[in-house]
């Protein structure tokens, strides 16, 4: 992306200036939020998202030429064949080597375009090896997570009140924190198996699970299981929003996503049992399996 490095840069500065992350010693570095001024895409935090990057920097460039071309023609055409210059228009109907020519290039050109964009499709489509699933659940009107592979607690995230907001997580932007984050360890691949909630009596609602910087969309739909995945390697709290229109508070229900260590993580993952009367009382009992995802295929498969 051009002037991506110099926007990056202004990010962190404008970051750095207007909300005093740096100076916080507890909280983990905000990433992935929009900033004033901004231009192209988000910096890209996972794989998926640098080859979707890449992908738009060839498409820009192909797009650009094609432009170019066209618009150069054009002029030339307005220039050379108006009605003063060229009096009587010419006769000719067919030309072989142009038909040719006119067919053969756009084909090469989709062949071009083609190749690496179904190769990013299948790349996004399913994650190779994962160490465990979360499950996204769209509700009316917040998200859900569950863990199938860590005992199954559901982790429910809301969108925090303004006041709440600027008491808890002031370092977040407005309408962006919600009260729990998904969690996930730094550096690990994660399937997302992602769901609308069904409801009795009503079609329920389509919503779209979207973090920017992830290169993750996934529409989530009653009664279906949509699979993405993804990887962060650097830690941070990461935001996204549903982006399928899905009723009156969609603009409310932000997706929050915190990347910690791997220990962290466990250690979040036992307090969430604990919490969700998983763990037996007794001596704690050792860090959760993460290798397991080959026991909960997803139903659809
Ligand atoms: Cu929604």
């Amino acid at each position: 992306m051009f002037g991506k490095r110099g926007l990056g840069i202004l990010g962190v500065l404008s970051a750095v200036a207007g909300l005093g992350i740096a100076s916080s010693a507890e909280a983990q570095p905000v990433v992935g939020v929009p900033h004033d001024w901004q231009m192209g895409f988000p910096p890209a935090y996972t794989p998926v998202m640098s080859r979707v990057e890449s992908l738009h920097d060839l498409l820009l460039v192909i797009i650009s030429l094609i432009s170019l071309f066209v618009a150069a023609l054009l002029i030339y055409a307005v220039l050379r064949f108006h009605a003063s210059r060229n009096p009587s228009p010419t006769q000719t109907t067919h030309n072989t080597f142009l038909e040719i020519a006119w067919t053969v290039t756009p084909i090469l050109i989709l062949v071009i375009i083609a190749i690496p964009s179904f190769r990013l499709l299948y790349y996004s489509d399913k994650a190779v090896d994962p160490a465990f699933t979360v499950k996204v659940v769209g509700h009316q009107w917040y998200w859900s997570y569950e863990y199938p592979d860590q005992g199954n607690f559901v982790v429910e995230s809301r969108i925090l009140s303004e006041e709440d907001r600027q008491k808890l997580k002031p370092q977040v932007p407005r309408l962006l924190a919600v009260g729990e984050e998904m969690v996930i360890p730094k550096g690990t691949t994660i399937r997302i198996i992602g769901t609308s909630e069904v409801i009795q009596g009503s079609p329920g609602s389509m919503h779209g699970w979207t973090v920017w910087g992830f290169g993750i969309k996934k529409t989530v739909i009653p009664g279906r299981l949509n699979e993405g995945w993804i990887n962060v390697p650097e830690e941070g709290y990461y935001f996204g929003q549903c982006s399928q229109i899905c009723g009156q508070n969609h603009s409310f229900m932000p997706i929050g996503v915190r990347v910690v260590s791997q220990d962290e993580f466990n250690k979040w993952v036992e307090q969430k049992k604990k919490a969700a009367g998983l763990l037996p009382d007794g001596p704690p009992q050792g860090p959760p399996k993460t290798d397991v995802a080959s026991a909960h295929s997803p139903a659809n498969r």
